[in-house]
Formats: structure tokens, sequence, C-alpha cells
């Protein structure tokens, strides 16, 4: 006797509530929106500023409805479910006119009983969807007090008041789409006995041999005798069990001897084993990573560590944050975050924060992640906001953490669950907070230790729960926002306060979880949303896909301090995201060095919602901005940096992320703009694990003359990595840089086409593309020499373009190239 399922994937109809007699399809999983722009029935959200238009959609009420046929064998197999895994998110739902059950929070899974409504043969589901922004309206009048949220330039008002994705209201990245839908899988299950709830797995390492220990809840209402079955890492356990009505927690443990580790991306491989429990008539399958994965907080000389501990070795975490990858919920497949999780890896990624102001993401994103050895950092869904502590949205709360946790908790990758993102910061922003922050800090605490440290505690005892990000710790409720001290930081002075890129010398940070620097997404994403009499930076269709307030006026104004200003906007687009790399460059490498101090960078952010002129590396579509091309390069195992420090020296550091120690080749040369090669230096040694070390500090009197006349390239050589880097002694615009001609030749290869790039002179931040190709070259914005020449691949990603096409879509960029 096994469950047997319906799976209602497939076409829906919808419909707008008042008017159901005129449905269009909807393919389910899906959202509203999707559905309406397949339907021909609203123009492309993304184009230009049609979303705009799409504003009173918020305020709609959706139908959304299928047949199902149902045989007379179904229906007498057993008791009948409806499983929902994500309803978003105010919604009625009715089985042949019976009312079945109610949704709110499209965090929580959603299981309703059906067995009464269900019939054979032909069955009408209908599920009404209440716009979630009229919801919290109401939901706003009948508040005692205010609750203030943050907000951006286009909002749908109180999104704080209702548990949905808090980006689908507007963001500072994000356009505002209230879309409403059903995700994740739907379908009908028979359940002769029951069915096994959650699985999740705890772990004890000792003497060579883990302890894993499988936890099983099964969910029968009548109870009954099954057979418990674990099979994992070629461990057997068969065992009768008599199940009392209601719920059972069985946990039973299996040893595996000699493991084989899971390490996070870079520190060695990421081994599953595969872990099978049947039980009442269900089945569940897993794969679990065998390893220690600790956050390490203790207090010292500075203030409170922070970092993290896999298998008894310290990790730098090196990462990004993560967003929804799609305002439309239907285009969020697995291929495409395995694509962005994919170039996360590539650019040496271990960490990825799942950002609170989004949502808990699907089974296929932990799942990529524990392959690819992406450790998460798992904020709950809150974010730059205050949030109610009535009873109801606690209780609301209290559902949806416990869900998540027991969802989540077996996945190797997840590293910690942590709070928010920004609201005890957020304590400080708004007037009547600041006014009352007694009252609300009570109210934040009720929510955050009342309801999810202490569920964390209760429900996922290997992991840490931390407060909110940034803070200084559980029991640390002062505004952290500045302080490099303790715990984890933001830090946002250089982009949100207009400081140079020299300010992040400023910090040490413990562990820095958001910093960032906006740049446009490439032409050909351009293309995507404005036609070419837009192509300028002031243009409304540019200044409607900016949505920090500022955010266009910032990225110029930078330049000034910087470059010579590009001709056209062709070269004011690179220039951007040459300007975005360094200042994040900048950054890390600064923060690296400071090892072990520092354990951590998460630059702000991995990928886009929507296209759109923001702080990612990855745009829209995936494709790589220079940021994430200097990223590859900056979060190498290995790095090679400098910095001039306040003596005047010029401080070149070698970092090893390597858990082994490393022996390396470094040079040093100063190279005048002409390409002559001045002073050369180079060092032989071995590095230890894990260790930043200073190679030299050299006085840059002894090294040059005149800024604006020579340059400092540094090579390095360590077992399987060659890491160019280069520093400059004045500002860009302020050197004479040479007008170098770049030459390319291209060879058709197996994985696609190899160019061959030389130069006459040195070219800087030297930049292939294939306009108007998908797909990527292994390298970019990188330096060149004069008589250097070096061969990049590009793949296509999709359909492989001839040759012939290829020749014509290559251009190439470099730094002196974008002014006359
Ligand atoms: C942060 C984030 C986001 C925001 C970003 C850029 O602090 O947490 O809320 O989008 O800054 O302003």
């Amino acid at each position: 006797m096994t469950n047997q399922r319906i799976d209602l994937a497939g076409t829906w109809q919808l419909a707008p509530a008042q008017r159901p007699e005129d449905p269009i399809s909807a393919a389910i999983p899906g959202d509203t929106h999707s559905a309406l722009l397949a339907a021909g029935r609203i123009a492309d959200p993304y184009w230009g500023t049609n979303e705009l238009a799409l504003q009173d959609l918020n305020r709609q009420d959706w139908r959304l409805s299928r047949n199902i046929a149902v045989s007379a064998d179904f229906l007498a197999a057993g008791r009948i479910y409806l499983c929902c895994e994500s309803l978003d998110t105010i919604a009625d739902i009715s089985l042949n006119g019976h009312p079945v059950g109610q949704a709110r929070n499209m965090f929580v899974r959603q299981r309703f009983d059906v067995t009464q409504a269900l019939q054979e043969g032909d069955n009408q589901l209908e599920i009404l969807l209440h716009s979630a922004e009229t919801h919290a309206l109401q939901l706003s009048r009948a508040l005692p007090y205010e609750i203030p949220y943050s907000e951006y330039p286009i909002q749908s008002p109180h999104r704080n008041l209702v548990r949905k994705v808090q980006c689908h209201a507007g963001w500072d990245w994000g356009c505002c789409l209230m879309v409403a839908g059903l995700y994740g899988t739907v379908y009908l299950e028979a359940q002769p006995m029951g069915h096994a709830d959650y699985v999740y797995t705890e772990q004890t390492h000792a003497d060579g041999r883990c302890d894993l220990t499988v936890i099983c809840e099964v969910e029968a209402p009548e109870g009954g005798a099954t057979e418990l079955h674990i099979d994992c890492g070629g461990q057997r356990l068969r065992e009768p069990i008599k199940l009392q009505p209601g719920r059972s927690v069985l946990r039973r443990t299996l040893t595996i001897d000699q493991p084989l580790l899971w390490w996070p991306a870079g520190y060695g491989d990421q081994p599953l084993y595969d872990l099978e429990v049947k039980i009442a008539g269900d089945r569940h399958h897993q794969q679990v990573g065998l390893r220690t994965l600790e956050l390490i907080t203790e207090q010292d000389d500075i203030g409170l560590g922070f970092k993290f501990r896999a298998n008894g070795v310290d990790i730098f975490a090196k990462g990004a944050n993560w967003i929804p990858c799609d305002a439309l919920p239907a285009r969020q497949t697995r291929a495409a975050v395995a694509d962005l999780l994919t170039s996360a890896v590539e650019a040496h990624m271990n960490m990825i924060r799942v950002w609170g102001g989004g949502q808990y993401e699907s089974d296929d994103f932990y799942q990529l992640c524990d392959e690819k050895g992406l450790l998460v950092w798992q904020d709950f869904m809150f974010s730059c906001s205050t949030y109610p502590a009535t009873a109801d949205f606690l209780d609301q709360v209290k559902a949806e953490a416990r869900h998540q946790i027991k969802r989540l908790r077996h996945h190797a990758c997840l590293a910690l669950w942590c709070g928010n993102n920004e609201d005890l910061g957020a304590l400080n922003w708004f007037e009547p907070s600041r006014r009352d922050r007694d009252r609300y800090l009570v109210d934040y605490d009720r929510l955050n230790e009342g309801v999810l440290g202490r569920l964390v505690d209760e429900l996922d005892p290997e992991r840490t729960f931390w407060p909110s990000s940034p803070c200084g710790g559980r029991g640390d409720y002062s505004d952290n926002w500045h302080d490099d001290s303790r715990g984890d930081m933001h830090y946002w002075r250089v982009w949100h306060e207009g400081k140079s890129f020299a300010d992040y010398h400023a910090v040490t940070p413990r562990f820095c979880s958001e910093f960032g620097y906006q740049s446009f997404p490439s032409l050909d994403c351009i293309k995507t949303y404005a036609p070419g009499d837009q192509f300028n930076v002031t243009a409304p269709i540019m200044e409607h896909h900016q949505r920090n307030d500022g955010g266009n006026s910032k990225i110029t104004e930078m330049f000034t301090r910087y470059f010579r200003m590009p001709d056209g906007f062709a070269h004011f687009v690179y220039l951007s995201q040459v300007q975005q790399g360094l200042a994040i460059k900048t950054a890390v490498e600064y923060w690296r060095h400071l090892r072990p101090t520092c354990m951590g960078t998460l630059y702000w952010q991995l990928n886009d919602l929507w296209p759109v002129c923001s702080w990612s590396s990855l745009e829209y579509g995936g494709k790589w901005k220079l940021l994430h091309h200097m990223a590859r390069r900056f979060y190498a195992p290995v790095l090679i940096s400098s910095f001039q420090n306040d003596d005047d020296q010029l401080e070149i550091w070698v970092t090893n992320d390597r858990k082994e120690p490393t022996p390396i080749q470094a040079r040093l040369r100063i190279v005048d703009f002409s390409g002559t090669i001045q002073q050369e230096k180079a060092w032989n040694q071995t590095l230890d694990a894990g260790s930043a070390q200073q190679l030299d500090a050299l006085a840059v009197a002894e090294l040059i003359t005149d800024g604006t006349a020579a340059f400092a390239v540094l090579d390095l050589e360590a077992e399987g990595i060659t890491l160019r880097n280069e520093h400059f002694f004045a500002p860009y615009k302020s050197c004479i840089l040479p007008d170098a001609q770049v030459q390319t030749r291209i060879e058709e290869v197996d994985e696609g086409f190899a160019v061959t790039v030389t130069t006459d002179q040195p070219a800087f931040y030297l930049t292939l593309n294939a306009d108007g190709l998908a797909g990527e070259f292994d390298d970019n914005c990188f330096t060149l020499l004069g008589g250097e020449s070096r061969t990049l691949t590009f793949q296509a990603k999709g359909e492989a373009p001839t040759l012939a096409q290829f020749q014509d879509a290559l251009t190439v960029l470099h730094l002196r190239a974008t002014y006359q």
C-alpha cells in the first residue's frame, strides 16, 4: 500500500475573480503575470516603462482553477490531501464548491484534507487569490500603531504585513510586480496510512566514523503497523513500527565508517550519500554530505570574531548575496538557478547568502549548493523593516520557520540561520521607531528571539542562530552597522555615502556580509528593455531601470574621480562595469589580506531580478559583468595584491586560502606607460596554509618618480594558478595611457572559439565581447603588456554561432579606447 499521487502541474485556467467567464490558460507552477504575458494580455513588464501600466494588477483578485479527473481506485486508496508547496499568497481554496482551506503565507507548505470534497470522475478545483496589496492595506488599518517599512521608487504599500516575498513589492534594484500564483509542487495524494512529513539528519563525527541520526516525522491520522526502511552509505535498517495516531517522530542512528567528507568549494570534493527512507507507504530520497560545520564566534582582543569552520578547517568565506533570480516566478527554473550558481563557483565563491527580502529558495537551489560546495547563509525572510508582533503574525511566522527549518536542515551546504536583513539597524531608520525604540525593539525581539531564535535552537540545534545581518551576536541589540570589531557588518559608505574606494581600507571587518557598487548591465541586456534612442544615462527608460535614488548620478560622479569621461554610451556602460569591478576588488583584496582578523566577504549582489542597473555581478539572464570576471581573480584561492600604506610604501601581499602550504613564485615589475620595464623584483617562497603574508613593503619614491607615467604589474604562479594584478600610483584619469593597438586572431576550437589577443603597448582592463551572442570568454578585463599575447576561449550558451557570426560580433575594448 503506497501513497498515490495525481500531479496537478500543467495547464490551469486563470481569470479575474469578478470575470470568471473569460479565463486564459496558466502554466502551473507559475504566476499570474507570466500567464497574462503568455496569453498576450499584457505587454512585457521588463520592456521600457511597461511595469507602470501593470500597477493596477496589484489590486486584482484572481480565480485559478482546473478540472481533475479522479478514478474510483484513487478515491478508495485512502485519505486524500491537496498539497501545495507554495501558494502566493492570500487564498481561499474550494473543491467542487466546498471550501477546503485557506492560505495566508507563501512560505509554508499547504496540505488540505479533501477526502470529503473529492468525487469520482470530474472535479473542479478553484483557488481564489486575493490581492495581497489590498489585504495588506486592510491589515494596516487595524494596527494599533504604525509598523514602518523601507520604501522604494515604485512600491506596493505595507508589504511587511503579509508573508510574501518582500521584494515583490519593489526594491532599490527591483520592479514592483505583485504576482500571485502557485509555485513548486502541486498534487493530490491518496494516503492509505499517512506520510513522512519531514526527514532530516544529525551528524556526529569521531574517530573516522560518522554517526548519522535520521529523524523521520510521520503523520498517520489513525496510526497503524508499518515498516521503517532506511538506506544510506551501504547501511541498511529494516524495522517493524507501530505508529500511534497522529504524529510520530522516529530517530535511528546509522554508523558510516571512514566517511568521505564533504567540503566547501575550493577545499575539497563534495561527495553526497544517498539517503532513502520508506515508511507508511511513503518514500523520501535525499542526499547527505558528511562534514562538521560550525560558526565560530569568540571574544578576542578586538571584539567578537566571526568565522566558519568546516571539518576543523577555518574557511575564509568568499561569495555574494542572492536575490530571487526573476520577478516572474514562472521563470525561476532549475536551469536558471544552476547557471547562476555555476557562475558563482567558477568565480571561486564558496558561500551564498540567501537574503531576507527574497524567498527561501527551491529544493533545487539547496541541492545544487550541496553539489557545488556553496555554503548557504540563510536569512529568514524579513528585511529593511519593522514587523508586527501580534499573536496572529507571530503564529504565521512560527508555522513558516518550523516548516523551513525542517525542510532545509539536512543540507550539507546550510551554514547558519540568520533572523533577518538589517531589521535591527532599521529601528533607526523610521521616525516612529526612533521616537519609541523600546516599543519597536520589544516587538522586534518577540519575533526575532521569541520565535525564530527559539525555533532554531529547538529544531536545528546543530546550527547557530545569528539574530540579524548585520549584528554583534545574540543579546547585542546595538546598531552594529558601522562597527567592524564584532560579528558581521554591512559596509555601504562607498556607494550610499559617496566615499572613495580607498575608504574600504578604513575598516577591518570581522566578516563583511554586504558591500556593493553599481554598474550598468551590458548593451545586449539594455537592448532587451530600451530602444536605441534611450541609450543615454539620463534618458527616461535608463532612469526607470535604476531604482536607487541618484544611482546613475553616483556612477557618473565617481567617474570624475578616477577616469576621463568616456565617449558615447557603449563606453559609458563598459566603464561603469570596470569601475564597479575596481570598487569591489579594492575591498576584497584588502579584506582578504586581513585574515585571520577578517574571515569573510560577501558582496552585494550576485544576480538580478530583472534587467536593471544594479550592484549585481551577473546581469539578468546570467551574463557576466566585468566584476564577475574580476571576482574570479580576486577570489582565487591564492591571491597577489598590493596597496599603498600611509607611509607611502607599496605593500605586496599574498593570501593563501588553501588548507595546504603552497609554494609560489611572484614577480613585481614597474613599467612605464610606453611598456618599458624599469624595475623588477621576484620572490619564491612557500605560504603557510590559510595565511596572508606580506612579501614586501617598498618605498614608492624608490619605485617611481612620476606616478602618472608608470604602473606596477604583479604576476603570481602557484600550483595551477596563474594570476596577474596591477597597481596604479595615480588616478587613471591623470595617467598618460598609451593608445594601445590591440589585434585579435580567431580560431575555431572544440569548446567554441579561441581568440588570441596581442597589443603593441600596455592595454588595461582589456575586454572582449561577442555582441549579441550568448556565452562567456574564459577571462576578461585584464592587463596585457606590449608584445604579450593571450588566448581566450569563448564558449557559447545555447546554439553555437558560426565563425562568420562570431567574427562580426567580436569587439575589443580597453580603458584608453574609451576616450579621444
Ligand atoms: C542592502 C540590502 C538591500 C539593498 C542593498 C542596496 O543593505 O540589504 O536591502 O538592496 O543594500 O541598497
